[in-house]
């Protein structure tokens, strides 16, 4: 498709979709709690649209009604093994999560997923689970998808420090312990997105969390509940961006999650001088407004324990770099590499194609700034957050012309990116 460029500005309130990886969890939750769950808001995202097949799936009757979904939650005890292979799609969320949950299921099943998912390792996931009981196997000695899992009634409790920063192998080790006989003890290399731990205790559940360490009881049950899911400030990121880098812009983004393992974004944005403000703020919901006007940037340096609280937004924050005075340094991100795409690597590639001046380095980037971009023919290789990305860098091109290829990537977390982009176009 070809992008719109040249923009003159973008103005205008937004509500960006709801949050992908609460979305993800409000199903499984719902799904392993006992009662009925209603969630309002979830993002309709191909990526939670595998989930909730998943879980149809493993046997829970899940109502789709648009904006609300309701699920009539089965317990850790009501799942049944999947007659057909389940189809992860392209969400590594899914995978991840979903192993830790059949960990604790004395049935077989089988995961696959897209071209991106089934080149993304699981042996993160696939080690710590072995040691708990689960019999599970995968391709390669990265244990890439396709797996094949068998898992237990009698899962042994773990104690495990985590070799990676990553919200999703904390996740599927708590969905584990969770179903283990005793307690598990689970230590983060660094803090990560805390969603499953929130929602632990939102459907009535216990956890001990002390800094990086985080106890689990097994044999928990938990109790139905109603989920509002507030919207994703991964997907506000490229807003965010936008509004600060196109010139004669002021954008309002309402109900946004500010969840504060999720907003380094906003600490970047502030620490390179952009006009940011933060307004309505929803203490219970961790929402809030957010608003930003055209800003002149300073380059910065982002490195050390902020990685986790921004890794999705670190495409988009490249093109944030592109267009401060300086030059903005990325360390320690080298979990880019095992993304969608190597997102390293592909981001440099797409935003050098344009005329940027990025160098990729081991960990991250080094980001060369007020650099002009021009037109180019983008493929995302069907990463969602390459495709955004490329359509905001597209508004500052005022020669030649943006050609998006598998743009349909999109559809991972954002559906309806472009018509939210075409309401803030003047
Ligand atoms: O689900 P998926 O494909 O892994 O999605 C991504 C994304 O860009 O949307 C990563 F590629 O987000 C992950 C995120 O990077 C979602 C997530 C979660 O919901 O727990 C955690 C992060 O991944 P990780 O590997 O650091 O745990």
């Amino acid at each position: 498709m070809k992008l719109p460029t040249n923009a003159a500005g973008l103005s205008g309130q937004l509500k960006v979709p709801g949050d992908k990886s609460i979305s993800h969890r409000s199903i499984m939750f719902g799904s392993l709690a006992k009662g009925v769950t209603r969630v309002y808001d979830i993002l309709r995202g191909e990526d939670v649209l595998s989930t909730m097949a998943a879980f149809r799936s493993l046997g829970v009757e899940i109502e789709d009604h648009g904006s609300e979904v309701i699920i009539h939650g089965v317990g850790f005890k009501g799942l049944r093994a999947p007659q057909t292979a389940l189809d992860m799609g392209n969400s590594g969320t899914s995978i991840r999560l979903i192993s830790g949950v059949l960990a604790g299921q004395a049935f077989r099943a089988e995961m696959f997923g897209d071209d991106s998912l089934s080149k993304r390792p699981m042996d993160r996931v696939t080690v710590p689970l072995r040691q708990m009981g689960v019999e599970v196997s995968g391709q390669t000695d990265r244990d890439l998808p396709p797996l094949k899992l068998k898992g237990t009634s009698h899962l042994r409790p773990i104690t495990y420090t985590l070799p990676v920063a990553s919200a999703q192998v904390k996740s599927a080790l708590i969905f584990a312990a969770l179903q283990a006989d005793g307690e598990s003890v689970i230590t983060e290399k660094e803090l990560t997105r805390n969603h499953t731990e929130d929602m632990i205790r939102q459907f009535g559940g216990k956890l001990t969390v002390n800094g990086k360490e985080i106890r689990v009881r097994g044999g928990q049950t938990f109790t139905a509940t109603e989920v509002t899911v507030p919207g994703d400030i991964s997907s506000a990121a490229f807003f965010l961006v936008a509004g600060l880098i196109v010139p004669n812009s002021i954008i309002r983004l309402e109900n946004v999650g500010i969840n504060e393992t999720r907003t380094g974004i906003i600490d970047v944005i502030q620490a390179m001088g952009g006009d940011l403000t933060i307004s309505d703020v929803d203490e219970l919901a961790k929402s809030a407004t957010l608003t930003v006007r055209t800003s002149q940037l300073q380059a910065t340096e982002i490195s050390g324990a902020i990685i986790p609280r921004l890794i999705d937004e670190l495409p988009i924050i490249a093109l944030l770099a592109t267009q401060a005075n300086g030059t903005t340094v990325i360390r320690d991100a080298e979990e880019l590499k095992v993304k969608e795409t190597d997102r390293i690597q592909v981001v440099a590639d797409m935003l050098n194609a344009m005329g940027a001046e990025i160098t990729p380095t081991a960990d991250g980037m080094r980001i060369k700034g007020k650099t002009q971009l021009t037109g180019a023919t983008i493929n995302t290789q069907g990463d969602h957050r390459i495709g955004m990305t490329a359509a905001i860098a597209a508004l500052l091109v005022t020669d030649g012309q943006v050609v998006l290829e598998r743009s349909e990537a999109i559809q991972t977390s954002y559906p309806t990116f472009f018509e939210d982009l075409d309401q803030l176009l003047r």
